[in-house]
Formats: structure tokens, C-alpha cells, sequence
């Protein structure tokens, strides 16, 4: 079944995939026309054998990954080797580059597994699917943690204190990202936010006094989710008086610049699976401030017009 229809796949541009499923149920015969069986050869050549069609091939046994550091990538390779994916690879690229992939696979209609998470908007305006993941190698739900630097507390003690409150839900995180894919820059989406959003602002907000300047430095990642959320926590600082810089780097260097109190706060530590490791190694030298997120999920995501459901089908 699975041979066939991504052979299907491969010719179906202008078909709708219940035609083309319902033609596969019919027993394999070419039966939609002659358009389509010379595709077919030209398919079979490019994939240089006769068994064109496994999902692997449709792919080129690849998973489009993400920055390397993102531990996304670290789950996504033991996948492979838990569930025995000899000669697949997760490809290294970025959050940008994995989405436009993904965007450019939905426009036709084209088969493609990325290293996927919740909240992204990229959920809100595809119709996407996780992989099911039998042998839990992405884990279970996932919060999302602040870490501040040691001695915050004592230097900064307004900005310590909105840090530690705040917290918002997926549907918060995914308008703010949602506006920024749709071309707004990543400050207008933040002040967009917290002025249409002020009451739950005022409760991170709740008893802090303004303050008249002094630095702080949030240490970030350019994953879509983290832009968000440390833009609009730059946002609610600056508004209190505070200058704010974000700066975006890799993820170990995140860890490792609060860790060292190079930067003042991380806003994306993703736990209990996905920064495990560097929650481990840097734990003793940050402070953690509790969640500010619930529900967050990290795993190998479809366009829901593919046909497999689980990580298992990879195999066949
Ligand atoms: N992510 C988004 C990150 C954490 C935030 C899931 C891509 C990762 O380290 O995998």
C-alpha cells in the first residue's frame, strides 16, 4: 500500500489524494491516464530502480532538521537509532530554512518529514501531523523554563521579579509568531501583543516598580517560538525602563553565557527531555524560575496528506 501511493504521490499534482487513494485500493493497474504513466517513467528512472515508491525514497531518507544544538536534532538522531532507520539522516539547517522546506513541500503537495514542535504558527496555518512515536524517543509533553543568571536577583530585583511571573499559554506564543511569519518584525509583533494583551500583562507586571534604565541581556536561539516569547519579555522590560538586548546565538552558548552570567536570562528551556543535557551540566549555575509555558511537544511532523502515522512506517 504504502509502495504504491507514493508513487501516487509522486504523479497526483491536480488529482485530489481521495481519487488517487481510492485509485490504489483498485489494485495498482495505471488507470488515470496517459499523462501520468510517462511521468511515471521518468520517476522511476530518477529513482533509478524499480521499486520506486517507499516513503524513504519520496524523501531521500531524510528528516529536515534544525541548528545542530537544538535538542530537537539530539532526539531526532536517537530516533534513528531506536527505531533502527539504517541510511536515514537528519539534516542539519535552521528553523527558517526547515519551515520554507516545509512550505514549499505543501505548495506541491509533496512528501516531507521535518523536526517539528508545538507552539509554532506553522501548525496554525498547515494541516499537519505528529509521527506517532511508539518508543517515546521525543518524549512526552514538555514545559517550557526561565533561567536567570546567579545574583540576578540582588541586581536586578523589578526584572527578576516579571521574570518570575511570567507565564502565557501556547495560543499567546503562537499569535505573536504567527504575525511575525506573516511579515511583521519581531519587536512590532511583541508591542503588538502585549498592548492587545495588558491584563495579563499587569499580572507580571503586579507590585514592580518602574526603573530608570540598567541592562539586561536575554541570551536566545532564532527558533520562531523563542523570538516570540523573548520579544514580548523585552517589550514588558523595556516598557519598565529597563534596556534590553536580545541576542541570538547558539544553544549551548545560551546555556553556557547565563551560566556564566555573560547574559541575564534564557527564555527556552525546553524540559523535561529536549535540554536535558544542558539542563544537567549548567543547573548548579543558573536559577531556575519556573514555567512559563505547559504543553509544549517536540517530534517528526508530516503534512497531514502523507500517508504514514508513525514512525514505524519509515521502516518499510
Ligand atoms: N525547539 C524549540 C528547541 C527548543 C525550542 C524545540 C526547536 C530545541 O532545542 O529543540
Amino acid at each position: 500500500m504504502l509502495k504504491t501511493t507514493w508513487k501516487r504521490i509522486g504523479l497526483a499534482t491536480g488529482l485530489s489524494m481521495s481519487l488517487v487513494l481510492a485509485a490504489c485500493g483498485g489494485g495498482g493497474a495505471d488507470e488515470e491516464g496517459t499523462d501520468d504513466s510517462q511521468q511515471d517513467t521518468s520517476q522511476t528512472e530518477e529513482a533509478g530502480e524499480d521499486t520506486a515508491g517507499s516513503v524513504g525514497e519520496a524523501v531521500d531518507y531524510t528528516i529536515t532538521g534544525i541548528d545542530p544544538g537544538a535538542g530537537i536534532m539530539e532526539a531526532a538522531n536517537q530516533t534513528l537509532e531506536d527505531y533502527e532507520l539504517e541510511g536515514w539522516e537528519v539534516q542539519t539547517s535552521s528553523d527558517a530554512a526547515m519551515t520554507s522546506a516545509l512550505e514549499s513541500a505543501i505548495e506541491n503537495e509533496e512528501p516531507i518529514i521535518v523536526t517539528g514542535w508545538n507552539p509554532h504558527w506553522k501548525f496554525v496555518v498547515h494541516d499537519l501531523k505528529y509521527l506517532d512515536d511508539p518508543k517515546g524517543t521525543f518524549g512526552g509533553e514538555e514545559d517550557i523554563y526561565t533561567f536567570v543568571r546567579l545574583g540576578l536577583e540582588e541586581d536586578a530585583p523589578e526584572a527578576y521579579q516579571v521574570l518570575k511571573n511570567f507565564h502565557w499559554e501556547s495560543s499567546d506564543m503562537e499569535t505573536v509568531m504567527l504575525e511575525i511569519s506573516e511579515g511583521a518584525s519581531p519587536e512590532e509583533a511583541a508591542r503588538n501583543w502585549v498592548d492587545e494583551n495588558q491584563d495579563l500583562v499587569n499580572e507580571w507586571t503586579e507590585g514592580v516598580e518602574e526603573v530608570d534604565g540598567g541592562d539586561i541581556t536575554i541570551a536566545m536561539v532564532a527558533w520562531d517560538s523563542t523570538i516570540a516569547s523573548t520579544n514580548v519579555v523585552k517589550t514588558v522590560l523595556e516598557d519598565l525602563g529597563y534596556n534590553v538586548q536580545a541576542n541570538s546565538m547558539e544553544a549551548p552558548i545560551m546555556y553556557g553565557a547565563v551560566a556564566e552570567g555573560e547574559a541575564d536570562a534564557l527564555l527556552a528551556g525546553w524540559l523535561p527531555l529536549t535540554h536535558e543535557q544542558y539542563y544537567n551540566e549548567y543547573k548548579d549555575q543558573m536559577e531556575q524560575l519556573g514555567p512559563s509555558l505547559e504543553g509544549a511537544k517536540i517530534g517528526l511532523v508530516v503534512p497531514e496528506y502523507m500517508d504514514i502515522d508513525s514512525i514505524e512506517d519509515l521502516k518499510e
